[in-house]
C-alpha cells in the first residue's frame, strides 16, 4: 500500500511546521533537554517534573511528579479525576512507570484512586510484580494508606449521559487539546506521556491515562504494557505513545521505536517508522484515527512522529524554558 497515493497527501503543512519545531528543540548544550510529554496540557506536568529533578529527585522521582499534575485536574478529562468514563458510567485508570533498569510496575482498570501512576509505582517498589488489574489493584492502592476518590466528576457523568443517547463509540482525533466539547464532541481519549532525562543521561517515563471515553467495561488500553504505552531502555532512552491504543499494541509501537534508535535511528525517524509500519499494517482501517508517539535519546536528542496532524508534545529544558511543538505526521488529515 502506497502511503502517499492512498491519501493523496503527506502532511505537509504540519511537516514543515513540525521540522521547524524541531530544529528549534534540539541541540543547545549548555540548555538540554531534560523533560518531554505528549500534548499541550504536557508543559505544567513537565514544570512539576522538573522542579522535582532540581530538588534532587530521581528521573523516576520527576516523572511521577509530572504525571500527578493531570491526574489531579478535574478539567482533564483523560487522565485520572475527571476523566471520561468507561460506557456503564465507571471511570478506570491505566497507568505504568519505567526507569532504565527494567524496573517497572503498572495498573490498568484501576477504580477509585486518583494517582494510578502512583500506585504503579507501588506496585513496581512493593510487589515481586509488574502489573495489577482491577479490583486487587483498587484494594493494593487502598492497603497502601491512599484514598478511595469518587472519580466520576459531575461534568464527566454529563458528558457520558450525553453519549449515552446515541452511544456511538467513535474515537476522536487530537481531542485531548480539545476544551470540553458540547455533549457527544468529546470525549474519547487522553492520555499523558512523559519522560524525564538527567545530566548524566539516566532517564525514566511515566503514562497514566483514564483511556478511550466510552469504552467497553474492561477494556485496557497501549498505556499500561510495557513496550506499547511506553518504553526505557539504558543506553538508548526513552519512548511513549498517545491516541488509539489498539493500533500501538498491535505493533508492540514503543518496544519498536526503542529497537530502531538502538539500531541507530533518530528518536524522529524511529517514530515515524512505527507510524508508517501501522499505516501499510492497517491501510483504510486507521482513517481517521491518531496515534502519536514521542521520544528522547539519551543524548537529550528528541523526535515525535503522528498519524495525523495535531499532535503536539512539550518540551522543557534544565534553565525551565518549555515550549509546545507540533509533531510532523504521515498524512494531511483523516
Ligand atoms: C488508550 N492510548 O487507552 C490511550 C488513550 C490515549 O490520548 O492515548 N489518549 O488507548
Amino acid at each position: 500500500m502506497n502511503i502517499i497515493s492512498r491519501r493523496g497527501a503527506i502532511g505537509i503543512g504540519a511537516g514543515t511546521l513540525a521540522a521547524a519545531g524541531a530544529a528549534r528543540a534540539a541541540g543547545r548544550e549548555d540548555d538540554p533537554i531534560v523533560v518531554v510529554s505528549t500534548w499541550d496540557f504536557g508543559k505544567a506536568a513537565n514544570a512539576a517534573a522538573l522542579a522535582r529533578l532540581n530538588a534532587g529527585g530521581t528521573p523516576l522521582d520527576a516523572v511521577e511528579a509530572g504525571a500527578r499534575v493531570p491526574e489531579a485536574d478535574p478539567e482533564n478529562h483523560s487522565v485520572g479525576y475527571g476523566g471520561y468514563p468507561d460506557r456503564d458510567g465507571h471511570v478506570t485508570l491505566d497507568a505504568i512507570i519505567m526507569d532504565e533498569d527494567g524496573r517497572v510496575g503498572a495498573v490498568a482498570a484501576l477504580e477509585d484512586v486518583v494517582h494510578a501512576i502512583s500506585v504503579a509505582r507501588a506496585v513496581m517498589e512493593k510487589t515481586p510484580h509488574t502489573l495489577l488489574v482491577g479490583e486487587g489493584a483498587t484494594r493494593f492502592a487502598l492497603d497502601q494508606g491512599m484514598e478511595r476518590t469518587r472519580l466520576l466528576t459531575p461534568a464527566a457523568e454529563k458528558a457520558w449521559r450525553d453519549w449515552l443517547e446515541t452511544a456511538d463509540y467513535r474515537p476522536v482525533a487530537n481531542i485531548e487539546n480539545q476544551l470540553p466539547g458540547p455533549p457527544g464532541s468529546a470525549l474519547n481519549h487522553d492520555t499523558i506521556g512523559i519522560i524525564a532525562r538527567r545530566s548524566d543521561g539516566h532517564v525514566a517515563a511515566a503514562c497514566p491515562t483514564s483511556g478511550m471515553a466510552f469504552k467497553m467495561r474492561g477494556r485496557v488500553g497501549d498505556s499500561p504494557q510495557a513496550g506499547c504505552g511506553l518504553f526505557v531502555e539504558r543506553g538508548v532512552g526513552a519512548a511513549v505513545s498517545t491516541g488509539v491504543g489498539e493500533e500501538v499494541i498491535r505493533i508492540a509501537g514503543t518496544a519498536r521505536v526503542i529497537a530502531s534508535m538502538r539500531a541507530g535511528m533518530t528518536p524522529a525517524t524511529a517514530c515515524r517508522e512505527a507510524c508508517e509500519h501501522i499505516a501499510r499494517l492497517r491501510g483504510e482501517a486507521i482513517r481517521g484515527l491518531q496515534v502519536g508517539f514521542l521520544a528522547l535519546g539519551k543524548d537529550g536528542a528528541v523526535g515525535a512522529f503522528a498519524l495525523m496532524p495535531g499532535f503536539t508534545y512539550a518540551v522543557t529544558r534544565a534553565s525551565g524554558a518549555a515550549e509546545v511543538l507540533p509533531a510532523a505526521s504521515l498524512f494531511a488529515e483523516g
